[in-house]
């Protein structure tokens, strides 16, 4: 946790939140949007929590002019926001839908008038349902498919956004999306994850070709990276959490940044791995600008084989991760630490282990502007009495994570900017409703907005970072973390 340290951010630290719009437009049949690969899976029942779906989430998409005014409020200076490629090309092909583009173009219109950046996202998991009909990412043609939506998309859009993020956790996609089946379309097929994750790069990639051709923004994607510690040192363990990290980050960031798979995962998978054409490790190895890392609790991996001796030693199995993750990564198990803080998610809380992510991410790879796309917590939140909600858990967490990435920055990572997750409650996936991630509560009956403590709070941060105009020669801001 922090320490008594002065927490130094530059001159043009971007502070920012996100959202994603599943999560949070609603209006899932208006507009001439198509059905998405959520629509179904939300639908079917047993696949979210409560049957809760995104039909009407926090009304976004008629209250996002409010809900610009609550940013604006916050002081951020970046939105990060995704857009529907349903809203957009609702058949996944031909021409965008006009309607769609009027209320993206209207959102960037508020948020330029509120001097907000955006920071887009192409894709965060809606998938329009009919390329999921056609074999979604497990066919190649769906990155084909995308590369094509994000030239229209920059084509009409472009000018008014300087950097765009491809696809956001494709890890999630791929893995809980194909081989747990907790995510849309809901598989448990570890060839079909393997292919999966080949195409969401490739689309990435070809996205990444496809941008640079007609504009000059800034282009990069977003990683769920996994911060992984072997429960023991017992080589089974160690193997473990190998595998486990290889899994969730190597497979993305090896090829990413390298132009190649990791030989150990590759054969790992042997024959379940997926067809890969020649040219496709070079597409996806296109350089980026900056890298995105949305980071949330470390992980803690012991061997499936020695799970009585670990919990002889105080571990117990971690239900919320993944379960069917015990296969599909060489049977390491995701474990629970005793005596550890955890969040309403029940992930553990532990921040000193995104400055080592950080750090790993720059010495193993190269150093790259990196983004905090996301970082935040669930909490089990109430409005009181008198209409407030206080949250000092999320505020604590909050501080342990900046005060993370400030030392990061301190000992030379190139960490651009900062983004909540979330502004808003919001859809939590298969979780539906039941988890709360947002500065702002939302009362999903009403759509009423109220602001958390934290969001005074952050308001407040984001203000003492940057108490002057930042053209007139602030060149760092600091401010003490309590100890
Ligand atoms: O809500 C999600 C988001 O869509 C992707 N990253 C993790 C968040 C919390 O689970």
């Amino acid at each position: 946790m922090a320490t008594n340290a002065t927490t130094v951010f530059p001159r043009n630290f971007v502070w920012g939140a996100a959202t994603a719009s599943y999560q949070i437009e609603g209006a899932v049949d208006e507009g001439g949007r198509g059905l998405s690969i959520w629509d179904t899976f939300a639908r079917t029942p047993g696949k979210v929590l409560n049957g809760d779906t995104g039909d009407i989430a926090c009304d976004h998409y008629h209250r996002f002019g409010e809900d610009v005014g609550l940013m604006r409020e916050l002081g951020i200076d970046s939105y990060r926001f995704s857009i529907a490629w349903p809203r957009m090309q609702p058949e996944g092909k031909g021409e965008l839908n006009p309607d769609g583009l009027r209320f993206y173009s209207a959102l960037l219109d508020r948020l330029e008038s509120q001097q907000i950046t955006p920071f887009p996202t192409l894709y965060h998991w809606d998938l329009p349902q009919s390329l999921g009909d056609q074999g979604g990412w497990t066919s190649r043609e769906t990155s084909y498919r995308f590369a094509d939506y994000v030239d229209k998309l920059v084509d009409a859009l472009g000018p008014r956004v300087g950097q765009w993020i491809t696809l956001n956790e494709p890890w999630c996609s791929a893995w809980l999306g194909y081989a747990v089946g907790q995510h849309a379309p809901g598989l448990t097929d570890l060839p079909a994850a393997l292919a999966a994750n080949h195409h969401l790069l490739l689309a990435h990639g070809l996205a990444v070709q496809a941008i640079r051709a007609s504009s000059t923004a800034e282009v990069g994607i977003t990683l769920n990276l996994a911060h992984v510690t072997p429960a023991s040192e017992d080589p089974l363990d160690r193997q473990a959490a190998i595998f486990t990290e290889g899994n969730a980050n190597r497979m993305f960031l090896d090829p990413l940044f390298r132009g190649a798979y990791p030989a150990d995962m590759m054969e790992l998978y042997g024959e379940a791995t997926a067809e890969m054409e020649e040219g496709d490790l070079g597409v996806i190895s296109t350089t980026i600008d900056f890298l995105g890392v949305n980071y949330y609790a470390p992980a803690i991996v012991g061997s499936r084989e020695r799970l009585t001796e670990l919990q002889a030693l105080g571990y117990c199995v971690d239900t919320g991760r993944a379960p069917n993750l015990l296969d599909t990564t060489a049977r390491a198990i995701h474990l629970k630490r005793p005596g550890f803080t955890s969040t309403q998610m029940g992930w553990e809380v532990e921040p000193a282990t995104l400055t080592e992510l950080l750090h790993n991410v720059r010495d193993q790879y190269r150093s790259i502007p990196i983004y905090i796309t996301e970082n935040g917590m669930s909490n089990a939140d109430y409005v009181r009495h008198n209409g407030s909600v206080l949250d000092p858990a999320r505020i604590a967490y909050l501080e342990g994570h900046l005060h993370a990435v400030a030392e990061a920055i301190a000992s030379g990572v190139d960490v651009r900017g900062y983004y909540v997750w979330s502004l808003l409650d919001n859809f939590e996936w298969a979780l539906g409703y039941s988890q709360r991630f947002g500065l702002i509560w939302v009362d999903y009956p009403t759509g009423e907005r109220t602001p958390k403590a934290s969001y005074y709070w952050y308001r407040d941060f984001i203000a003492a970072q940057a108490p002057l105009p930042r053209d007139r020669g602030v060149t760092s801001a600091t401010m003490t973390l309590p100890a």
